[in-house]
């Protein structure tokens, strides 16, 4: 599979449709654009986690760490795949994002590539990179984001690269990055003063151009394609209706207002958090039951609006909130997608296939068989879903870390799911009349339920352990995982089918991602899973999936929590993880 797309209009035709040239001096001709060749030494630890390298500020700001990465990045591509060629460029606003943006565009420049789109004032949330790449044919874009880690100069930045359908770049590229950043000696940067990101406009240096664009009019327009918003927008404008949506003061916030208010009709009170800052407001913009306390506190008060959701950092996460009402997002992604067909015109076909990652709920495997699709799980991190994407075998795709997507880019979307839901609750409301009581978020989950069972779910995480024990209680349950054999006993209740170290070969190109998380597989379809974040920026993240499958209805209401107790209890007895991390509690339950 080529990397990039060849057979791009060159960046000259594609630039006499712009903008009006805008530079404060005038533009050096081609002659003047001198790249100088500063020499460099390899930085050790510049390794890709599950989605891009993450690091603290203070980190990327050592000098020429990130100028490193960026030039073994391009060291790594063929160069007929971006000399003269487009690449897009925005962030989600973090501390670091404006610094970063100037060495990112100087060093494309000094290698040769023709044009930059970037968002204005280096804005695009990780789904409208996505979505540019695709709509401009570009060759592929840069991520300024550490997602749903907090910002600001004590906290974390990172960068993520995407190819040419808008997929976050798989382990094959991203290996071969880290392996330039060890041998490194040279960076070559152009000597042109830094871009003014603050206003749309094109500039020229040379052979060299940067396109300052709107971070949201081709997301917004592809938003339009996919849903039917006249539906939504019929919702949201009810009487009885009310939608609230929480921001967490980052990149979402530059897409809420022209989206939820300006096209669909919400009312601007609705939107909370809305202004994207540096430190999300001293935030950590995580959506979900832990760091998005206050939708939280609006969604369970007395009088709350129907309709809750935050997002992420990077604008490609989301939480779905009714009154009074959680839905797992594993739920979600199969709700979704036993609707969509119904909701959703850009689904009117129905869909290809469905998939998820690994450890989360089985729920989704249910519409798939019911529906009769294709069906995939793979390892966790969306970088996973595109090959199966492109070979025209997945539509609807989703995690349980609170992410949900479709093939209509290549990244998971919040602004995407939000809209998906408020299909859905349209659909389901269209024929009732002002004053009849509506189809509730509530109503739809336990509809769901009735029809596939309840798959229970629930994550604890422990953030922040030492990496030593963290490390050796993955070795002992590797030890313990080699001594299982199918009809162990585990508690009272739980009778063991197998356990592993997941292990995925992608259907489409045959490659292998091995220890993609450890499980016990239970009789019964209940699961244990315990990976490690490969998202962190300091120490080690525990993650442990517990899931169990409900079939009876009567036991539907029960809370997660206690209806997994047992299997919970079971994870910590069998991994030890008390003694090997010292920790009593989760930091964070979902
Ligand atoms: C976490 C999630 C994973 C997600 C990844 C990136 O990874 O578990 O499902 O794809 O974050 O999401 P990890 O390795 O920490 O478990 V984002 O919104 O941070 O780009
Ligand atoms: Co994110």
């Amino acid at each position: 599979m080529p990397l990039f797309r060849r057979g791009l209009p060159s960046p000259i035709s594609r630039r006499s449709c712009r903008f009006a040239v805008k530079a404060s001096s005038a533009p050096p001709t081609a002659a003047e654009l001198k790249i100088s060749t500063i020499p460099t030494k390899p930085v050790e630890g510049q390794k890709t986690g599950t989605s891009g390298l993450r690091k603290k500020v203070k980190v990327f700001q050592e000098e020429n760490y990130l100028a490193n990465w960026i030039q073994a990045l391009f060291n790594s591509l063929p160069p007929e795949d971006y000399e003269g060629g487009v690449l897009v460029l925005g962030g989600d606003g973090r501390y670091f994002n404006r610094e970063a943006a100037q060495i990112i565009i100087k060093i494309a420049a000094g290698n040769g590539v023709g044009e930059i789109l970037v968002g204005r004032d280096g804005l695009l949330s990780t789904p409208a990179v996505s979505a540019v790449i695709r709509k401009r044919g570009a060759n592929g874009g840069f991520i300024m984001s550490a997602s749903h880690n907090p910002g600001g100069p004590e906290y974390d930045w990172g960068i993520k690269f995407n190819y040419s359908s808008g997929q976050p770049a798989p382990e094959s590229i991203t290996d071969k990055i880290y392996g330039n950043t060890l041998s490194i000696s040279e960076i070559k940067i152009a000597d042109i003063p830094d871009v003014d990101l603050s206003s749309l406009g094109v500039v020229n240096y040379g052979n060299f151009t940067v396109e300052v664009i709107d971070p949201v009019s081709d997301y917004l327009e592809l938003m339009e394609n996919v849903f039917d918003f006249e539906l939504i927008k019929g919702l949201v404008s009810r009487p009885d209706f009310r939608f609230t949506f929480d921001a967490m003061h980052a990149v979402t916030g530059a897409y809420a207002k022209p989206i939820f208010v300006n096209r669909l009709g919400a009312s601007l009170d609705f939107i909370s958090n809305g202004v994207p800052l540096e430190d999300f407001g001293h935030g950590h913009p995580d959506p979900n039951l832990t760091y998005a306390k206050d939708l939280v506190k609006i969604m369970y008060a007395e009088d709350a609006p129907d309709f809750g959701a935050a997002s992420d950092g990077d604008g490609d996460r989301n939480m779905i909130l009714g009154r009074g009402f959680f839905i797992t997002p594993s739920d979600s992604v199969a709700i979704i997608a036993a609707n969509a067909e119904a909701a959703i015109p850009y689904f009117k076909d129905g869909a290809k296939g469905l998939a998820r990652s690994m450890p989360t709920s089985g729920a989704l495997d249910r519409v798939a068989s019911k529906l009769n699709l294709p069906f995939f799980e793979v390892p966790t991190g969306w970088k996973f879903f595109g090959n199966l994407m492109d070979a025209g075998k997945l539509s609807i795709c989703g995690e349980e870390s609170f992410g949900t997507g479709s093939d209509h880019i290549r990244e998971k979307d919040g602004i995407w799911a939000v809209l998906a839901w408020l299909s859905i609750i349209a659909y389901q409301n269209k024929d009732k009349k002002v004053g009849e009581k509506l189809v509730s978020v509530a109503d739809i989950a336990k509809e769901h339920w009735t029809t596939y069972g309840r798959n229970f779910f629930s994550r604890y995480d422990y953030e922040e352990c030492e990496s030593e024990g963290a490390n050796k209680m993955m070795g002992y349950l590797r030890d313990v995982i080699s001594k299982t054999k199918s009809g162990d006993k585990y508690g009272r209740n739980y009778t063991l089918q197998f356990a592993d170290d997941f292990t995925y070969t992608d259907p489409v190109d045959g490659s292998v991602a091995s220890r993609q998380g450890l499980r016990f597989v239970f009789t019964d379809g209940s699961r244990i899973i315990y990976r490690l974040s490969g998202t962190g920026s300091a120490g080690a993240t525990i993650r442990i999936y517990i899931e169990q499958f409900e079939p009876d209805v009567s036991k539907h209401e029960t809370d997660a929590q206690t209806a997994l107790k047992p299997l919970i209890g079971l994870a910590l007895s069998v991994s030890k993880l008390s003694e090997f991390t010292g920790r009593e509690k989760p930091t964070v339950i979902t």
